[in-house]
């Protein structure tokens, strides 16, 4: 006997993963999440017994229900499912797979759609942060098909616009939360910084890194792995995150001068995997970073001029434009539009299933999962 919950598989932007009804699930996190390991196969490596994708970005989850805040159209919770691990940690928030959530919530007729393009306010629970996103909707349908490219997904799609309204500080409290442009660790300067992802900001130079280095490289080198992590485990309570030991937060991202006409080059640790693109929120903050004279991002950066401007983060698969309004400077900088672009596509839709003694569908969520 296996309880069967609805579900779609989506790619949200260079990510993969699960997309639930949030009232197709346990209430209670600590059985959601037991839910959700099951449903993933963590904390197996290779995920063999769930639908996980055994890589840190094909390892997520997006639990979308109505929100109860008024002027908003859904809550949107994320979930980072830890492979390797009996661990579910919804610290973070991910921009990547929040752009399968407009279509998610049109599809799942939580929205109707209005008119050829459909535009829907998110919550993002994690940090309590909003952003406004549009939805090609022609004929009130959700399309998938399109011309628009995102570097690190393969092929054309339909194009997502995100247009995050307030993502400043929101998961460590401050856009500079140790309250110092830089600060050193282990003889390191680092920019600790929180523009929609808390991420510690470190030269590539730093490690005796070019910034170019392939990110299985990177991986495989055990010593700057165990410094990279030492020196997260120290910025962590910094940056107001407490203990991060068990924590996905903050990433961090090597930064070098840019190769390909960009703005500058990036290698993120996402934070013990490198990423092979970049996070679509860690990429606002580090395209934030950049611009602000004095950080660590600055020094290496080629940045246009002006209050309004189009920010090119280079990463190990292409670049991700970020589009920034920010006034003010270092202390008191203010980012009052932060927008991009991404595509998503609905993968497989049914049921996952998992084992009946994880959980039975019965009490604990608003409309129990039928038992196969
Ligand atoms: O920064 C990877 C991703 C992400 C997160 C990670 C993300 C973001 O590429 O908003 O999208 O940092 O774990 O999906």
């Amino acid at each position: 006997m296996q309880t069967r919950i609805p579900a779609a598989l989506m790619r949200g932007g260079t990510s993969k993963g699960l997309y639930f009804l949030a009232s197709d699930l346990p209430a209670d996190p600590a059985l959601r999440d037991r839910v959700l390991l099951a449903a993933m196969g963590s904390a197996d490596l290779r995920q063999i017994d769930g639908v996980g994708g055994a890589d840190p970005l094909t390892s997520k989850v997006a639990i979308v229900g109505p929100s109860g805040v008024p002027g908003v159209d859904v809550d949107y919770l994320f979930a980072q499912v830890v492979v390797g691990e009996a661990r579910v940690d919804t610290a973070p928030n991910c921009g990547n797979m929040l752009a399968g959530v407009g279509p998610f919530a049109l599809e799942q007729g939580l929205v109707a759609a209005a008119g050829d393009r459909s535009t829907l306010r998110i919550r993002m629970v994690n940090s309590d942060s909003l952003c406004d996103q549009t939805v090609e909707t022609p004929g009130g349908t959700v399309t998938y098909d399109g011309t628009a490219r995102i570097d690190g997904a393969p092929g054309t799609a339909a194009p997502v616009l995100i247009d995050f309204l307030d993502v400043a500080g929101s998961a460590c409290g401050g856009l500079l939360p140790t309250g110092a442009l830089r600060d050193t660790v282990d003889g390191v300067e680092i920019t600790c910084i929180d523009n929609g992802m808390p991420v510690a900001i470190m030269a590539a130079s730093a490690f005796g890194l070019t910034g170019t280095e392939a990110p299985e490289a990177l991986e495989g080198d055990a010593a700057l792995r165990r410094r990279l992590e030492a020196i997260r485990l120290a910025v962590g309570p910094a940056m107001r995150l407490g203990d991060v030991a068990d924590k996905v937060v903050p990433k961090l991202c090597l930064v070098s001068p840019p190769k390909a006409g960009g703005a500058l080059n990036t290698r993120c640790f996402i934070p013990h995997r490198c990423h092979a693109a970049i996070g679509v929120l860690a990429a606002v903050t580090v395209a934030t970073a950049a611009v602000i004279e004095g950080s660590v991002a600055h020094d290496v950066a080629r940045v246009p001029p002006g209050p309004r401007r189009l920010i090119s983060v280079e990463h190990p698969s292409g670049e991700f434009s970020v589009e920034l309004e920010a006034e003010g400077d270092a202390g008191s900088l203010q980012v009052t539009r932060a927008a991009l672009l991404r595509t998503a596509r609905r993968l497989f839709e049914g049921n996952v299933l998992i084992p009946r003694a994880v959980w039975d569908g019965g009490p604990g969520s608003a409309r129990p999962g039928g038992v196969a």
